[in-house]
């Protein structure tokens, strides 16, 4: 189908009072400069990042993959927020049930103003003890970029600190899990930029479509989600969401 008929059709189907899920993926913060993973320039220093986001990895050279978040944490500090973060901040205060779930550590759904974001992989501005010392807090904010001394130390113990992400073979935060759960009950979900092939993000889409909600997909490219969704718009997520917003707001 073609985007505008996409579109349009999104257009009679979405009402003032419907429930409205998005998840998304790193390609929502393409167009504002943040390097997708799994895209061309997904690679850092030849190193893919299965082989950084790991316990193992940063057991096995922590300087190294700190040195990969300094980069990152950079990169991201110099980025705003491009029309799909707006769009979604703006829906997430026009539609009394909106829910966002991002994989995306970079921030940038809050710096657009969304509110109450489910941080599903958690967010690279925050840091934590790794051997979780008795005297640190669970988790805290640190935004210093770069990092003076790479591994930076843990202020409570001078051990190692960590970045608050959560890597491959991690579980998911068990409070983020069963907000994500409580809010796949809605009338549309979106999954917006996202390769959907890491678990268990991947899995939101097919199981918000199996409690009923209608499902759509807006990616440059297919994706293994594609055919398992009732839409697939093939198009940036920068243009598709604001077209849609402006069509919605014609309406109503
Ligand atoms: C555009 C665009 C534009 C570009 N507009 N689109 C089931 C099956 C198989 C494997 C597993 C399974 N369950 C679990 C696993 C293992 C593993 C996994 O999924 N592996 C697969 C890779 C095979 N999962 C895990 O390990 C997870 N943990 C877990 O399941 O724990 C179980 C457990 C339970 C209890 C105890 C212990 C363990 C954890 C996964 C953590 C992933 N972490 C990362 C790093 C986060 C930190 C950091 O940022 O440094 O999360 S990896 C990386 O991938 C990051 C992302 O959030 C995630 C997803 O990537 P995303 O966002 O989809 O980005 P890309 O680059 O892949 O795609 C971008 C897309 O945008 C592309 O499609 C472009 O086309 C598109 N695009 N421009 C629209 N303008
Ligand atoms: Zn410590």
């Amino acid at each position: 189908m073609k985007t505008e008929d996409a579109i349009q059709q999104l257009g009679r189907r979405i009402k003032p009072d419907s429930r409205i899920t998005v998840l998304t993926g790193a390609g929502v913060s393409a167009a504002s400069g943040v390097p997708t993973f799994r895209g061309p320039d997904g690679l850092w220093k030849n190193h893919p990042p299965e082989q950084l986001a790991t316990p193992e990895a940063f057991r096995r050279d922590p300087r190294l993959v700190w040195e990969w978040y300094n980069w990152r944490r950079e990169r991201i500090r110099g980025c705003q927020p491009n029309a799909a973060h707006l769009t979604l901040a703006a829906w997430s205060r026009r539609f009394p049930e909106f829910r966002l779930i991002t994989q995306n550590v970079d921030g940038l759904h809050e710096k657009a103003g969304t509110e109450n974001v489910i941080r599903f992989h958690g967010s690279i501005w925050e840091v934590l003890c790794w051997d979780r010392c008795a005297g640190s807090p669970p988790r805290w904010w640190d935004e210093t970029v770069p990092f003076p001394m790479v591994p930076p130390k843990c202020p409570h113990c001078g051990g190692l600190l960590r970045p608050g992400v959560v890597w491959f073979g991690e579980g998911i935060d068990p409070d983020v899990l069963e907000r994500s759960a409580a809010a796949l009950n809605c009338d549309l979900f979106f999954s917006v930029g996202t390769s959907a092939v890491v678990y268990p993000a991947a899995g939101l889409a097919s199981q918000a479509r199996r409690h009923g909600a209608y499902t759509i997909e807006v990616n440059v490219e297919g994706t293994p989600a594609s055919n398992l969704l009732d839409l697939s718009v093939q198009a940036p997520a920068e243009e598709v969401l604001p077209a849609l917003d402006l069509l919605l707001q014609s309406k109503f």
